[in-house]
């Protein structure tokens, strides 16, 4: 019902108030041409508005259908509004708002697994992106091939033509396209991940190959998985950008997303089946992703890390709150350039400037980002984003202090408790990491030493190095010693040398 106090679902009928960047082309004019799998906030902060821009641009058959494998809410809202939704874009500077039509409509895979299916082999699709989080692939990282004990591949494996889980579900669209003689769909992954390309490809092809041999050789010899390094600060929704949308749009909008004006997305330019023209939306197609990702996820994402667990046990909410403490925004800082010192050269990037544009980034007070929400999955994020550059800051005699800082940080919160209060850990990991810690006691080193012989977690070489061990130990049984947020901050203070 639409009163003044209800106003209606926001459509592609919702008359535009002056200010606000509606999509100045006619989106329902374009056809279907990208399946997205998890079609979240991020997504919608990131490749549906590249996406946006090339339609407006160039048009072409290139709208998303999203599919959510779990959530029916976020597919509801979106078909309830045609796909139309809208960005909050938050600067230091103002607030800028967008509505954005690149999403045609969206699909529950939970409903049912037949329509995702069919879109999957449509032959209208030509690309399937993904941004699932690093939890969802079941792919082991060391040798790419699935993990059969991930409850998502072993079920997929037991009935692969009704799959639950993402490679499951990849696999069983590329058979049919096979089957009907259709060529593949590009598979794009845009996930927070090393060589995410690369890995799923491995862990596709090792799915498939467990299926049908056949199949396994068709998708390596014509199926593509590019390379991506996605990058925009996209906090989760809350019921306050809900009520604030509401009042400048005249609309309620379920699908609003709130970011902040930076985005970049780079792209090994390898695709099997067509593909938007997102250069001109300003995305950097380049050969090799590799020195774009590792910058990205080891001074972004590893310093998040480190802000989100030191901040988290200190009591700030936000990472905004966590940059306004000065010991903990040098720790911060210093952080980003031990990071820049493992990185491969990048002639295209200064990383000071880069270091510089994140401090600021982090500091922007427009952005709420919950250091909780940056906390969890810990398990899943760590190896790529702290061990491992951890351990080639220490193969070539760099100092590598702050990564034993965030890595004492990480175990602390696995503790589960601080300042009088528990929380979950919300990772994949949980009971183990729980197990360890509550069979260590109080002692720091068999902490380390339990979540240091977790498997796929910490690489040998790097639990096995004793100034490594020697530094994170001492750091944690500081961390352990201190109860309340106060003396949290006491401690990171310490450590952070100030
Ligand atoms: C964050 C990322 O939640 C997290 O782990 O580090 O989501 C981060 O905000 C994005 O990668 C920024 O592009």
């Amino acid at each position: 019902m639409t009163s003044p106090e209800h106003p209606a679902s926001l459509s592609p009928e919702t008359p535009m108030k002056p200010g606000i960047d509606g999509p100045d082309y006619d989106p329902e004019a374009h056809g279907t041409g990208i399946v997205h799998i998890g079609p979240g906030a991020f997504h919608r902060a990131h490749q549906a508005v590249f996406t946006d821009d090339v339609l407006a641009r160039h048009g072409g058959d290139w709208r998303i259908c999203g599919i959510s494998l779990r959530s029916t809410e976020s597919v509801d809202a979106l078909n309830r509004q045609e796909g139309r939704y809208s960005l909050e874009i938050r600067g230091q500077n103002g607030t800028d708002r967008r509505v954005i039509g690149s999403i045609s409509g969206a699909l529950a895979a939970a409903r049912g697994i037949e329509p995702v299916l069919d879109m999957l082999a449509a032959p209208s699709t030509r690309i399937v992106s993904l941004t699932v989080t690093e939890k969802a692939y079941g792919i082991l990282r060391g040798t790419g091939t699935v993990d059969r004990n991930h409850p998502a591949i072993s079920a997929d494996l037991a009935r692969p033509d009704a799959p639950e889980g993402v490679v499951g579900l990849i696999v069983a669209g590329l058979a049919r396209r096979k089957a009907a003689g259709l060529p593949p769909y590009t598979v794009l992954c845009c996930d927070n991940l090393p060589s995410n390309g690369a890995l799923l490809r491995a862990g596709v092809l090792d799915f498939a190959a467990a299926c049908d041999a056949g199949l396994a050789a068709w998708i390596a010899e014509y199926g593509a998985f590019p390379s991506t390094m996605v990058d925009r600060i996209t906090p989760a929704a809350t019921p306050e950008l809900l009520d604030r949308t509401e009042s400048a749009l005249g609309a309620r909008d379920a699908a609003v997303v709130e970011t902040e004006p930076f985005s970049q997305w780079v792209v090994e330019d390898a695709f099997c089946n067509g593909r938007p023209r997102w250069e001109d939306a300003g995305v950097l197609f380049v050969p090799d992703v590799a020195p774009y990702e590792k910058m990205k996820l080891r001074m972004l994402n590893g310093t998040h890390s480190l802000i989100a667990y030191a901040g988290f046990l200190c009591g700030h909410t936000y990472v905004r709150d966590v940059m306004a403490d000065a010991a903990l925004n040098r720790l911060a800082t210093d952080h980003m350039r031990s990071a820049a010192g493992t990185l491969p050269h990048l002639a295209a990037v200064d990383f000071d400037d880069y270091a510089r544009a994140l401090q600021a980034r982090f500091e922007n007070p427009a952005i709420a980002h919950e250091t909780y929400q940056i906390a969890m999955d810990g398990s899943q994020k760590m190896p790529q984003r702290i061990f491992e550059p951890a351990m080639e800051a220490l193969g070539t005699d760099q100092d590598a202090g702050t990564f034993a800082i965030a890595t004492a940080a990480w175990m602390r919160y696995c503790a589960g408790t601080v300042d009088g209060r528990t929380f979950a850990l919300r990772d994949p990991l949980e009971a183990d990491i729980r197990a360890v810690c509550d069979h260590a006691g109080q002692s720091a080193a068999a902490v380390f030493d339990g979540i240091a012989a977790l498997p796929s977690l910490m690489p040998r070489t790097l639990s096995g190095n004793p100034v490594w061990r020697d530094n994170v130990v001492r750091c944690l049984s500081h961390l352990m010693q201190r109860r309340s947020a106060k003396e949290m901050r006491a401690a990171f203070t310490q450590m952070a040398g100030g």
